[in-house]
C-alpha cells in the first residue's frame, strides 16, 4: 500500500483501552434517563447543548480552534486553517428518545482519541485533521434526520429548516437562534475526504467475530407521514356501523406495512403515531403515523412504499376515513468510495459491510470521498438502551480511525 509507514497500531491495548475509558466517562452521563438507561439528547436541547460545550473543551484542551457553519453544525481543527485538503472525521451528539449511548457520540469521542493517537506516535499530518459534530442527525426533535448535514450540503433549504417544529411547536430556528445559514459550498471545498465511525448497528461483526468494519453502501431508505381522518365521535354511544375511525386504518395500515416489507425482503416500522384528540372515549377525528421504510434498492423501497400507501386507502374506503402520504426524507442508495472503502479495509485488515441505518456520511458521500468504519456491538441492537460496545472494541475503533487518518492526512 502506497501512503505514510504504520506508525499507529491498528488494535486495542490495555493503556488505550483505559484512555478510551476516561473519556467515554466524560459524557456518558451526560442525558441519561434513570428509568430507562436510554438517552435523551434532543439537538438543541439541555443535554446536547452540555455535549457541544463539552466538545468545545476537548478542543480547547487539544489546541484546535473551533468553529461553525451556521447552521449548527461544529469544527475542531488541528492544521493550516488555509489548507484546501483537510480530512473530517465526526458523527452526531443526539439521540432517538430512550436511545443508546453509542450511536453518534462514539464517532466524536473516537476522533479527539484518534488526534491523541496520532500526536502520541509522533504524526505530524501533511493535511489539517477536522473533528465534526453534526446537529439533528436523528430528525428526533424537528422530524428530518441528518439535518445538519443536509443544511451544509444544500439538501435542505434553510427556509424549510428554520420552520420545522418539535412535539411542543418549537421552530428550529427559535431553538437555533436565527435562520440557519444554509448550503456552505465554500466549507466543503475545503474538506478532501470524510471519515465517519460508528457504533454498528445489527450484529454482522459479533458473527464475523471482528472489532471494526469497513462500510461499502447506506441502504435506499426514507420516512413517510400518513394522515388518517375520520369522524370524531362518542366511544360509548356511537354504532359500530356508523363509526369512520381512522385508528382502524391506521391499524390496518401498520400490519400492511409489515406484510409488504416481509414480502420484499425489505425493513419497515411504523414506530411513530399521534392521535386527536387521544381521548379514551372519543373515536379519533385524525390519526398521524410514521412509516420507516428501507431496502437494498430503491425500486424495491418504491414499490414497498407505493404497496402500503394503496393499501391504506383501501381500507380507507371500506372504513369511511381518508388517508394521505406525504414524503418527509427520503435517501437514495449510498455506496461509499469503492477505491476508498477498498484501500481502507485492506490497511486494516477488515471486513466490509453495508448497513440499513441512515448517517451523515450518507449525505456527505455525495459530495466527498466518504468511508465509514463500524465498531462491534455485542447486542447488535440501537435506537435502544440495549445498545453497547465494549471499551476494548472502542479502543480498536479507536486505533483503526487513527490508522485511517494517519494514512489520509500523510499519504
Ligand atoms: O435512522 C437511522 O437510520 C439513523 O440511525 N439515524
Ligand atoms: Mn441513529
Ligand atoms: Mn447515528
Ligand atoms: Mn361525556
Amino acid at each position: 500500500l502506497q501512503g505514510s509507514p504504520a506508525t499507529t497500531a491498528t488494535t486495542a491495548t490495555t493503556a488505550s483501552t483505559a484512555r478510551f475509558r476516561v473519556l467515554w466517562d466524560e459524557i456518558a452521563p451526560i442525558g441519561r434517563d434513570a428509568r430507562t438507561g436510554g438517552y435523551l439528547r434532543y439537538a438543541l436541547t439541555e443535554p446536547e447543548q452540555r455535549l457541544r460545550e463539552w466538545f468545545r473543551a476537548q478542543a480547547e484542551r487539544r489546541g484546535m480552534p473551533v468553529t461553525d457553519d451556521g447552521n449548527g453544525n461544529l469544527f475542531a481543527r488541528w492544521g493550516d486553517p488555509d489548507a484546501a485538503d483537510a480530512v473530517l472525521t465526526g458523527s452526531h451528539f443526539d439521540s432517538v428518545p430512550h436511545g443508546g449511548a453509542y450511536d453518534g457520540p462514539l464517532g466524536i469521542v473516537s476522533a479527539f482519541l484518534a488526534v491523541d493517537e496520532l500526536r502520541a506516535a509522533g504524526v505530524a499530518p501533511a493535511r489539517p485533521l477536522v473533528v465534526g459534530a453534526f446537529v439533528e442527525e436523528e430528525g428526533g426533535r424537528f422530524g428530518v434526520p441528518c439535518l445538519g448535514s443536509r443544511l451544509l450540503t444544500g439538501a435542505l433549504t434553510p427556509e424549510r429548516a428554520a420552520g420545522l417544529r418539535d412535539a411542543d411547536g418549537v421552530s428550529f430556528a427559535e431553538a437555533f437562534g436565527g435562520q440557519p445559514a444554509g448550503a456552505r459550498p465554500d466549507l466543503l471545498a475545503g474538506f478532501g475526504a470524510f471519515v465517519e465511525l460508528h457504533v454498528e448497528q445489527g450484529r454482522a461483526l459479533v458473527d464475523r467475530d471482528a472489532s471494526v468494519a469497513v462500510a461499502t453502501a447506506i441502504w435506499p431508505h426514507g420516512r413517510w407521514r400518513l394522515d388518517f381522518t375520520g369522524e370524531p365521535n362518542h366511544a360509548g354511544t356511537t354504532r359500530m356501523a356508523d363509526r369512520r375511525d381512522p385508528m382502524l386504518t391506521y391499524a390496518f395500515t401498520v400490519l400492511a406495512a409489515n406484510k409488504e416489507a416481509r414480502l420484499r425482503g425489505a425493513h419497515a416500522t411504523m414506530g411513530r403515531v399521534h392521535a386527536e384528540p387521544n381521548a379514551t372515549n372519543a373515536i379519533p377525528a385524525r390519526v398521524t403515523g410514521w412509516l420507516d421504510a428501507r431496502a437494498a434498492e430503491t425500486d424495491t423501497l418504491t414499490g414497498l412504499v407505493e404497496a402500503v400507501h394503496a393499501k391504506a386507502v383501501e381500507r380507507a374506503r371500506r372504513d369511511g376515513t381518508e388517508v394521505t402520504l406525504a414524503e418527509e426524507s427520503a435517501t437514495p442508495l449510498v455506496g461509499f468510495d469503492a477505491d476508498l472503502g477498498t484501500r481502507l479495509a485492506a490497511l486494516l485488515d477488515a471486513p466490509t459491510l453495508p448497513t440499513a441505518a441512515g448517517h451523515d456520511a450518507g449525505v456527505l458521500a455525495g459530495h466527498l470521498p466518504t468511508a465509514m468504519l463500524f465498531v462491534r456491538n455485542p447486542t447488535g441492537v440501537s435506537h435502544s438502551p440495549a445498545e453497547t460496545a465494549t471499551d476494548a472494541d472502542c479502543a480498536a475503533g479507536v486505533a483503526a480511525l487513527a490508522r485511517v487518518l494517519e494514512e489520509l492526512t500523510c499519504a
